[in-house]
């Protein structure tokens, strides 16, 4: 069996209103526009990715949170109904998926050779977080391909972000070598918002663009300084400074799918593709890929 290999790693972050926006026929609520720099940066990224053939979606999400050890997904196909508890009236989305058991099982049986605690999750019923439907949905609107979900850990929130951070990397470090003996090509998706304080009050109109912008300025200098660095191949310096990012942006980053990511592509030093940014309900969001044919030090700065 030829070695597995992550062939791109995204930042794949996961408001509803995008899923709302394309009017997915999975989705019970269509809206009629919106939010485009984000769309058609998912749009370059999927085009970016079906040139790279991948196999299986992997996907981190921080509305996926257990409170005991990392849990990874392990039945064959789940079956239902998501809903946004805050956004109920965008986004309730029919989902129907496969999942990479084998793959799910190895991950799991890494990361405890590492010394994290983890749990395979075998309810049948089991119903997927918004976070990671849309995460997937907006790389794969055709679902044809089997995926593995990971919960984010709580270990941020209840200890502190650099606690936090070492489970992630460790996790990280146990996905790699998992993928390395599935034989298959995986793409990351790290399903996370940058600067993450948004509005209380939504526009009449939902999809009313001239009511959409950052929640503050700082929050976009921040965040524009974050993408400089993916952008730059600085990986290692980022994962230093995200501590003080989390701190001064409340960025979702915080729950831990971009350190997990970095970790599993082994820090890169090549840039990433910035697909593109904007704001969500004054959220900060960017697509952002990290692909394997990107020559080592090349960056699109
Ligand atoms: O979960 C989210 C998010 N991270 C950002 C913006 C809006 C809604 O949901
Ligand atoms: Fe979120």
């Amino acid at each position: 069996m030829a070695r597995g290999k992550i062939v791109a790693g995204i930042l794949a972050p996961h408001p509803p209103h995008l899923v709302y926006a394309e009017a997915a026929p999975q989705n019970e609520v269509h809206g009629s526009c919106g939010w485009e720099s984000l769309r058609w940066g998912y749009a370059a990224c999927r085009e970016r990715l079906r040139a790279l053939q991948a196999e299986v979606l992997l996907v981190h999400s921080p509305h996926w949170q257990t409170i005991v050890g990392h849990h990874v997904i392990a039945v064959d196909t789940l079956k239902g109904l998501a809903v946004d508890p805050i956004f109920p009236h965008i986004f309730r989305y029919h989902y129907e998926v496969n999942f990479e058991v084998a793959l799910a099982k190895k991950i799991a049986e890494e990361a405890r050779v590492e010394g994290l605690t983890t749990a395979l999750m075998t309810n049948p019923d089991f119903c997927l977080d918004y976070g990671s439907v849309t995460s997937l949905h907006m790389v794969n609107p055709q679902w044809d391909l089997p995926v593995v979900v990971l919960s984010a850990n709580n270990s941020p929130y209840y200890f502190s972000t650099t606690k936090g951070m070492e489970e992630m990397t460790k996790l990280g470090v146990a996905t790699r070598r998992a993928i390395e003996q599935s034989g298959k090509r995986c793409v990351l998706l790290a399903s996370n918002s940058l600067s993450h304080r948004h509005f209380t009050e939504e526009p009449a109109v939902i999809e009313d663009m001239s009511a959409e912008r950052i929640y503050q300025h700082s929050h976009y200098q921040w965040d524009m300084k974050v993408l400089a660095m993916m952008r730059a191949g600085r990986a290692q310096e980022l994962l230093e400074l995200l501590p003080h990012y989390i701190e001064e942006t409340a960025a979702e980053v915080k729950a831990g799918a971009l350190t997990w990511m970095l970790a599993a592509l082994g820090v890169p030093t090549y840039g990433a593709e910035v697909h593109g940014y904007g704001t969500v309900i004054g959220t900060g969001n960017a697509v952002v890929g990290w692909y394997e044919d990107v020559e080592q030090g090349a960056s699109n700065v």
